[in-house]
């Protein structure tokens, strides 16, 4: 049951799409007050559960910390921030009361769940206007079940997805994308996707190709085509400032650019220098944003991410002068140390500052709206102009396509990445905790940068981060780091091959999962305590998580540990990889257990009377035949197990002839329409 509660005149932000009637009753489980912002409180008991806000730093479980939606690029995700770059403004509470609420707000809006006051959950919008949804159910997953519901279908990549994708914003030459390809080739590790970083842009504008390093870029497409390889470009969001550029004189042309407050083109610096932003909130000119899309489409592209969009800002006219000025000011003088630390203050604050966001602003249906109020919304329209232009573009065959930035809404057009994490073990963690709060957003289609973004890596992180992106859809090594890391520059490639192995065997089952989790507005990844929900223990587990219906997986996330605890909510099979022909199958009972795990090791688990069909890995997944399929499984009882799988392309989903009924029973194993054999 939902009921939705409306507060003054809100924006509309599109998020929801299957909208319930507005509720004439006042919202009884939030005290509300009104002042300059409206504030919602609650008051949570000790035990309470607070799950949701999407990708945010801490734990599953959000408590003793605020969260504020204020989507921002901000490269260090240390454990005081407050915001990433997405709006995800759903939670979960699950205690005394179990509900869900949503607040569909375009502006900016803060989550303290209990920092201040550890007992209350705060919430404060800074715009007056916004609809609350408030969400019953029989379950928890019931309650993120009918929100999914309401905020509409996830978006759904093409198989090819699912591979291995390499990534490093390094990569400049035709050279270099075929030097990875063909090292990949000669370690026997599996490759589906090489990423092109702005590098590859004429002077990093979107929809450009720097011609002196790809003279011919076309064929380069078609060459890695033909090996299995997707190459996936980058867009960013800012328009370079460029008499001549054709995407910037059209947009000057057909007034496509946000404004400043005389009614000129909005200018910001960012990587290509002084740039205009697309007014992507307004349908005209984000429909212009999404149809220069074809350009790389018609070039052979079939996979983009657009990044910068939250907006990125690094600085202003405004900004820099003022900063200017204070140095003009100061120079020759002797500064006593309150002053030369606000003189690095005020350089340190010129990217992501708050005030240059109130610089310009977006006309919505024919009204001028400053762009702080809807600043959670650019990102996510962004992407959107994107999407929309791919459902024209590319009706019958779906996209790869992921934002950095995001807000509730946007998860029909795209997936996201996590953006500029580090080769830290907390940020390994991190991801593992950001996965199933990203998921009951409605974002699906997600990963983190393995390896880490920033930092150098090493081989034991990135072994231990490689064995968890085996189960994330988005499985992408990107890094901007001084040291290489691609598989095959490791001492130990066998193990690498080996894992990245397991993840090509594991493809029918997580594709399967992914794609019914989408089409059920079910999550691909949850918490224990989700499929646990009477178990209280499962609660204090955020180091374990379910993927899918069949498995739960208990990754190694520590530097130098050979080993961990797991807590098995029931009894089940622990598989012990090594590699495709050398792992154990152990059956174990509910309860604590103690399992080494050398670095080599990789453990996941079989939830009994539960099957993991999988397929005979290649090197890409092309090459792969889906028709012939091996059951890991762990089954006392007959079984069926629904799998779903197509060509890998269609956007064509729910066609009967996609779900394959697969039963077991008594050792024996059967498909109406594939190959299985019990492994
Ligand atoms: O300011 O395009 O998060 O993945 O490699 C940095 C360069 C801009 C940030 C993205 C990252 C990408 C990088 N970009």
């Amino acid at each position: 049951m939902i009921k939705r509660f409306r507060f003054g005149n809100p924006i509309e932000t599109d998020t929801v799409i299957n909208k319930c009637d507005i509720s004439l009753e006042t919202i009884d489980k939030f005290t509300v007050t009104n002042e300059e912002k409206l504030v919602f409180t609650y008051q949570m008991d000790p035990q309470d559960v607070v799950y949701g806000l999407g990708e945010n730093i801490n734990g599953i479980n959000k408590r003793n910390f605020t969260y504020i939606s204020r989507c921002m690029d901000g490269s260090r995700h240390t454990e005081d921030r407050n915001s990433l770059y997405a709006a995800h403004n759903f939670m979960l509470i699950k205690g005394k009361e179990t509900f869900g609420v949503f607040f569909d707000v375009a502006g900016i809006i803060s989550f303290d769940v209990g920092e201040t006051d550890i007992d209350k959950l705060i919430v404060t919008s800074d715009d007056q206007d916004l609809d609350v949804y408030i969400i019953d159910g029989t379950s928890m997953q019931d309650i993120v079940t009918q929100f999914r519901a309401m905020i509409g279908r996830s978006y759904i990549p093409p198989k090819w997805a699912f591979g291995y994708h390499q990534s490093r914003w390094f990569y400049k030459t035709e050279d270099d994308f075929r030097e990875i390809a063909k090292k990949y080739q000669e370690a026997k590790i599996p490759l589906d996707a090489i990423y092109m970083d702005i590098d590859y842009m004429d002077e990093y504008s979107s929809f450009t190709i720097n011609r002196k390093n790809l003279p011919n870029f076309e064929g380069l497409v078609s060459e890695m085509k033909e090996q299995g390889i997707h190459l996936v470009p980058i867009i960013d969001a800012g328009i370079k400032v460029k008499p001549g550029y054709n995407i910037y004189e059209e947009g000057v042309k057909g007034n496509h650019f946000c404004k400043d407050a005389n009614g000129n083109d909005f200018k910001c610096g960012v990587w290509p220098g002084y740039c205009h932003l697309v007014d992507v909130l307004n349908d005209e000119h984000r429909k212009w944003f999404g149809d220069q899309y074809k350009f790389l489409l018609d070039k052979g592209i079939d996979g983009i991410w657009n990044d910068m969009n939250e907006p990125s800002i690094f600085y202003t006219d405004e900004r820099l002068n003022e900063a200017y000025e204070m140095v003009d000011r100061l120079r020759g003088s002797e500064l006593d140390l309150q002053t030369y630390f606000g003189m690095r203050k005020k350089f340190s604050t010129l990217s992501s500052n708050p005030k240059d966001y109130q610089l310009f602003y977006h006309d919505i249906n024919g009204k001028k709206i400053r762009h702080d109020k809807v600043h959670n919304l650019y990102g996510y329209n962004l992407s959107r102009a994107a999407g929309e232009a791919f459902e024209r573009m590319s009706p019958d065959k779906r996209i790869l396509f992921f934002s950095r930035s995001s807000m509730i809404g946007m998860h029909r057009y795209s997936g996201i990445w996590t953006g500029d994490n580090h080769a830290w073990w907390s940020h390994l963690k991190l991801s593992i905790h950001q996965m199933p709060n990203i998921n009951m957003c409605g974002f699906l289609y997600t990963g983190s940068d393995i390896g880490g973004f920033g930092s150098d890596t090493n081989e034991e992180l990135m072994t231990r981060w490689v064995e968890f992106g085996i189960f994330t859809p988005l499985m992408r090594n990107h890094s901007q780091s001084r040291r290489a890391q691609e598989l095959y520059v490791f001492n130990h490639t066998e193990t690498f091959k080996n894992l990245v192995e397991l993840r090509y065997a594991l493809i029918p089952y997580l594709y399967s999962e992914f794609v019914k989790a989408a089409l059920n507005n079910d999550s691909y990844f949850k918490p224990l305590s989700f499929v646990y929900e009477d178990d209280a223990r499962t609660y204090n587990i955020e180091d374990q998580l379910m993927v899918g219906e069949s498995i739960m997986i208990a990754p190694v996330y520590e530097q130098n540990c050979r080993g961990r605890y797991v807590y098995l909510p029931e009894d089940m099979k622990m598989i012990k990889y090594r590699s495709l022909d050398d792992y154990e199958e152990v059956e174990m009972s509910k309860g604590d257990h103690y399992i080494n795990v050398v670095l080599n090791e990789l453990i996941f688990f079989i939830r009994k009377n539960h099957v993991v069909p999988m397929a005979k890995p290649a090197l890409t997944t092309k090459d792969m035949d889906f028709d012939n399929l091996y059951l890991l499984s762990y089954v006392k009882d007959p079984i069926e197990y629904v799998l779903y799988d197509d060509d890998g392309y269609t956007t064509d989903m729910e066609r009967e002839e996609h779900f394959h009924k697969i039963t077991v029973n008594n050792n024996e194993c059967h498909c109406t329409s594939k190959k299985v054999t019990l492994l």
